[in-house]
């Protein structure tokens, strides 16, 4: 469907741009910095591991005024657990509360609305050696970490994301970190997250009626491979384990029926104490905030038949033998990095997810990974321009469509470390010059889409 006249973005729309704390702040250990699972887990071969990454911790003024320079309305960060409470559950450091203090009050200083991820796959080392969220005290020191945040900084901080990306470490824990495990056990890890979010959702309404609070996945539109129905009912399938279990008890407290049965089906279901359905049915977030970068496409995998394995990453469709296959659209062009790029997808995203739930949304990830040049000074990226571009196009269409957009982050900020793909996978508006096994002097410099993205704020994004 096309609109003749678009409708403009909301007058204070949230432009802005995201980050997460262990892939720019470096300083792994500095101030009582504890270890997080990131820290301590085995670097993928040829990639960087995140000891200083973008060294944004001793960097911090420096980078939130290049940000304001573009003119952020919003900038999303997130907060290392590790760094404010360092084995999870034991002393609070005030070193580390004093940083993020220091990061918000330097947003406010610009008018820029601080969004924060609580948790953004950097479990504390000392929780993971005792089970993780495998083990149920998890939820227990989650919500007292949440506690911690939210009368410390709840007082400056008006929108608060829960868990980044939950269902990407269920379905792609080697790619993001996390860990991979048996589908038994990662949906018991699920359950908990689930039944922590929804406390830590209810705590933040009881102790800040001011402020919202949203879980932030990453949500794709997913394309059956054919319009044969048993390749329609697998992405239908697919659609609700990747996307639908994840916002279905945010918004209304309850397990997908589909994906129940599958657990089912699967001997994964979650074991559950007394009062857990109770506590996911008591909790409902304010909006919702998710990551897009592609679309994803599968095809019904009957079992006994042959298939290609199933991709090991966050935004490649995973396959399971007698369920879905993951399957690459013919339609569709690849990034250097082999995601494909599918704008329009964004707009059936923003449309399905506003229909099915009719919740505020906001994009909190959206971006483009590319091998970078840094030339006299200068980074001529025009492809993540025109990614960025036709990726707000089509959003703006969504808007125009009806959808309740409030907001919209790019990945990322700066330059920072991909979860698995090294420093060489560049995200930012700002290049920050080092490699993967070279820090060089952490120089930053703007990039051309540094200039094109300051435009399109300052035209409420008109001027794309
Ligand atoms: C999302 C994560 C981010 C980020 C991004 C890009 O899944 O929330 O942390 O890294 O993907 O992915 P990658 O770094 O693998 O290219």
């Amino acid at each position: 469907m096309y609109h003749k006249k678009l409708k403009p973005f909301k007058e204070n729309f949230l432009w802005g741009s995201a980050t997460s704390a262990y892939q720019v702040e470096g300083a792994w250990n500095e101030d009582g910095k504890g270890p997080s699972v990131q820290d301590a887990k085995v670097i993928v071969p040829d990639t960087s591991d995140f000891k200083v990454a973008t060294d944004h911790y001793h960097h911090m003024a420096e980078d939130i005024a290049l940000l304001a320079e573009m003119g952020f309305k919003t900038y999303r960060f997130s907060i290392s657990w590790s760094r404010v409470i360092p084995d999870g559950d034991g002393e609070v450091n005030p070193k580390g509360l004093q940083f993020y203090s220091d990061l918000i009050d330097e947003c406010l200083k610009y008018g820029i609305e601080p969004l924060v991820t609580v948790y953004h796959f950097d479990l504390p080392q000392g929780l993971a050696e005792k089970g993780g969220w495998e083990n149920r005290d998890t939820i227990a020191a989650f919500v007292r970490y949440c506690d911690v945040l939210f009368d410390n900084l709840g007082d400056r901080v008006k929108l608060w994301l829960t868990i980044n990306e939950q269902n990407m470490m269920i379905l792609h824990g080697a790619a993001v970190g996390t860990g991979e495990s048996t589908l038994k056990s990662l949906y018991q890890q699920n359950h908990h997250m689930l039944v922590a979010q929804a406390l830590v959702m209810n705590s933040c309404h009881e102790k800040l009626p001011h402020v919202k609070i949203g879980p932030a996945p990453n949500i794709s539109a997913v394309y059956p491979k054919s319009n044969n129905p048993a390749d329609v009912q697998a992405a239908d399938l697919y659609t609700a384990i990747r996307n639908w279990l994840y916002l279905d008890i945010a918004v209304y407290g309850v397990y997908n029926h589909q994906v129940w049965a599958y657990l089912e089906e699967n001997d994964a279901l979650p074991d559950m104490e007394p009062g857990d359905l109770e506590i996911l049915k008591s909790a409902e977030c304010d909006f919702i905030a998710f990551n897009y970068y592609n679309s994803s496409t599968v095809q019904a995998y009957p079992a006994g038949t042959e298939r290609k394995a199933g991709k090991k990453d966050q935004q490649l469709s995973d396959s399971q033998e007698g369920f879905f296959a993951g399957s690459d659209n013919e339609h569709l062009p690849y990034t250097e990095f082999g995601w494909q790029i599918d704008p329009t997808g964004f707009r059936t995203t923003i449309n399905q997810i506003y229909s099915r739930y009719r919740k505020p949304l906001i994009v909190t990830e959206n971006g483009l990974g590319g091998i970078d040049k840094l030339e006299d000074g200068k980074v001529h990226d025009h492809y993540r321009i025109d990614y960025l571009r036709n990726h707000i196009e089509q959003m703006n269409l969504a808007v125009t469509d009806g959808a309740d957009v409030f907001g919209y982050c790019t990945w990322s900020a700066i330059d920072l470390i991909s979860t698995h793909q090294g420093f060489r996978k560049r995200y930012g508006f700002v290049y920050v010059n080092r490699e993967d096994f070279d820090l060089k002097d952490l120089k930053r410099y703007r990039k051309d889409s540094f200039y094109w993205y300051k435009g399109v704020i300052a035209s409420n994004g008109e001027n794309l």
